[in-house]
């Protein structure tokens, strides 16, 4: 690049040496310890001069982003692209970037995480044994339930739903089922697994896992309905995204004993208010969005993000761009 263009970092702190990579080619300017963003002022006198940002979790609405009319490139430091409006990016020719694959894998063992830890009570009886309360044999009340052998069902069968479901065929001899607008018949070889319309996988398993990114088709897709047809022994598990759920429907369901359990990386609102009862409930396991929050990883994501925004401010296609096809060029 002949004048150095500017990119935003936000949100999130660059490791030095990708920081040093980006500032090679660009004029960086650093807000990932601003808070409240989208009401900080020099953020906003910031946007004027962008020609890319980089970060994640906030939403960059149309209305922000028209303060920012040089903008080329959006970067995201995560796979999930609820935080942007792709149609408005792509009509302004504004490359959306994201980072998928690097994360797959971590992200399989946060939702087993979550489906051991639910099922075998671990943070409630952990939380036990911190107060000075094991104080005999653990009985029958303490019990939990297996996983080895029993029956996963997977909403949203995409790169991490696959990596989840090998964990569950090939670690746990679970049988697997999925459920998704298109049915993915190499999966199926692979994992021995069955497409299952919504209704029959909810009745038919004993773990119930969402992997669907949000979006209108999605929001809200688990309410009352489904979690009674999941029944009482159903675990469910969501590392997908809080707006899938309904989540008072799913909090009666929890305190009713609809379900069993629920383990959960991701909720309605974040941080999750300590009101919510989520965050006290026995049967709960809440993890603060830890997804992908590896040291590895997150720099894997990172650095990703960063190749993707210089690809496009050098004029070239990045490794992972989501919107393409759709771009108005
Ligand atoms: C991130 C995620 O934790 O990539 C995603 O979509 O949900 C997580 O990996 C989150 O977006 C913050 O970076």
């Amino acid at each position: 690049m002949s004048t150095k263009k500017t990119v935003i970092v936000y949100q999130r702190a660059l490791k030095p040496d990708l920081r040093e990579k980006l500032e090679r080619d660009c004029h960086v300017l650093d807000f990932s310890q601003t808070q409240n963003l989208t009401e900080d002022g020099e953020f906003k006198k910031a946007l004027s001069q962008a020609h890319g940002l980089i970060g994640s979790s906030v939403n960059l609405t149309p209305e922000l982003l028209d303060q920012a009319p040089n903008l080329e490139v959006v970067s995201s430091i995560s796979v999930g692209v609820d935080n942007y409006d792709i149609d408005y990016l792509s009509k302004r020719g504004i490359v959306l970037c994201h980072t998928p694959d690097v994360l797959t894998e971590t992200t399989a063992d946060t939702a087993f995480l979550l489906i051991l830890a639910s099922a075998r009570r671990a943070v409630e009886l952990a939380e036990m044994v911190k107060r000075g309360e094991w104080t005999g044999g653990i009985a029958e009340p303490q019990f939990g339930v297996d996983v080895q052998g029993k029956k996963l069902g997977i909403v949203g069968m995409g790169r991490i739903g696959a990596a989840i479901a090998r964990r569950g065929k090939f670690g746990f001899n679970m049988s697997v089922s999925y459920h998704n607008r298109s049915r993915h018949e190499d999966f199926e070889r692979e994992l021995d697994a069955d497409w299952k319309e919504l209704d029959d996988l909810l009745r038919d398993s004993d773990f119930v896992c969402v992997t669907v990114p949000l979006s209108d088709a999605t929001r809200q897709m688990f309410g009352q309905r489904e979690f009674e047809l999941m029944g009482k022994d159903t675990i469910f598990v969501n590392i997908a995204r809080g707006g899938v759920v309904d989540e008072p429907a799913m909090i009666e369901a929890l305190q009713k004993g609809t379900i069993r359990a629920a383990g959960l990386d991701v909720f309605t609102t974040e941080p999750l208010p300590n009101e919510s009862p989520l965050a006290h409930m026995d049967n709960v396991v809440a993890l603060p969005h830890i997804g992908s929050a590896t040291h590895e990883t997150r720099y894997a994501m990172a650095e990703l993000a960063v190749d993707n925004a210089l690809a496009v401010l050098e004029g070239d296609k990045p490794k992972a761009p989501y919107n393409w096809d759709a771009l108005d060029r």
